[in-house]
């Protein structure tokens, strides 16, 4: 197995004329607790699995969205990247390029989608056996889940079975470009070019993002990698009707067992 060097990229692309979403899902467990099924089916016995943890500042706020975007299509230059103004997609918090997306919608439900169309309109079609067990509902500070490495879907389009984290061939993944953002808002409207609060990985940063080079068994942290730092909200809300605190991102953490 490989031994995997994180590394950090910066991205060069502006992310206006990117289209990309996903949505993701989610699941609990530190190391395959068994927690019972809340909603769609699960697969606690997948043995290759990512369990992701961030932690914010203040608890999730229920109004506010909590995403997670991994792109395996083997180029590094391209993002996920945070949404910063105007946008058609659909996910209306992550642009650049990125294959699956884990959505959190207020620590209470979780999504995971495959991105299977950019141009044209963004198209994520659910992929609902993505977690290895049904994410918890998140009532403090820390969101966690654990996805299935080998979680399939029947593509909508072409009826194929598809891997949810595939290499451009098809196959396992080699890398993985990551980025996690949160917002307190979709934005999916085109004309609309006030800033956007956000957070996503590193130091005040919309576009850059960490690119995990191997996917074999081991542990990311933030202090390794990103060191993402706590009171670094972009915002251009004057009147406190945003709690930036429980948009604020302070640490996280990806394990990842491959067999
Ligand atoms: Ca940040
Ligand atoms: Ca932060």
């Amino acid at each position: 197995m490989k031994k995997l060097t994180p590394m950090l990229k910066p991205v060069l692309k502006p992310l206006l004329s990117l289209d990309v979403v996903l949505g993701l899902a989610t699941a609990l467990a530190l190391s395959g607790c068994a927690k019972g099924p809340a909603g769609g089916p699960t697969t606690p016995q997948a043995v290759n699995r990512m369990t992701v943890s961030m932690t914010l500042q203040q608890p999730v706020n229920p109004a506010y969205f909590y995403d997670f975007a991994f792109d395996d299509n083997g180029v590094e230059s391209d993002g996920p990247v945070a949404l910063v103004g105007s946008s058609s997609l659909t996910n209306g918090v992550v642009g650049g390029s990125f294959g699956v997306l884990v959505e959190c919608l207020g620590g209470s439900r979780f999504n995971v989608y495959r991105r299977t169309r950019v141009g044209n309109g963004e198209n994520l079609q659910l992929v609902p056996n993505a977690f290895v067990t049904q994410p918890a509902l998140v009532t403090g500070t820390t969101i966690i889940f654990t996805l299935n490495l080998d979680a399939t879907y029947t593509d909508s389009a072409t009826g194929q079975v598809m891997r949810l984290f595939r290499s451009p061939s098809g196959g396992f993944p080699t890398a993985l470009d990551v980025n996690f953002v949160t917002s307190d808002e979709q934005r999916r409207d085109p004309n609309n070019n006030l800033p956007k609060t956000f957070d996503a990985f590193f130091d005040r940063a919309s576009s850059r993002y960490l690119t995990i080079h191997s996917l074999g068994t081991q542990t990311i942290t933030n202090a390794d990698t990103v060191q993402e730092p706590a009171n670094d909200v972009t915002t251009a809300d004057t009147t406190g009707r945003v709690n930036v605190a429980q948009l604020d991102i302070v640490d996280f953490q990806i394990d990842i067992v491959r067999s």
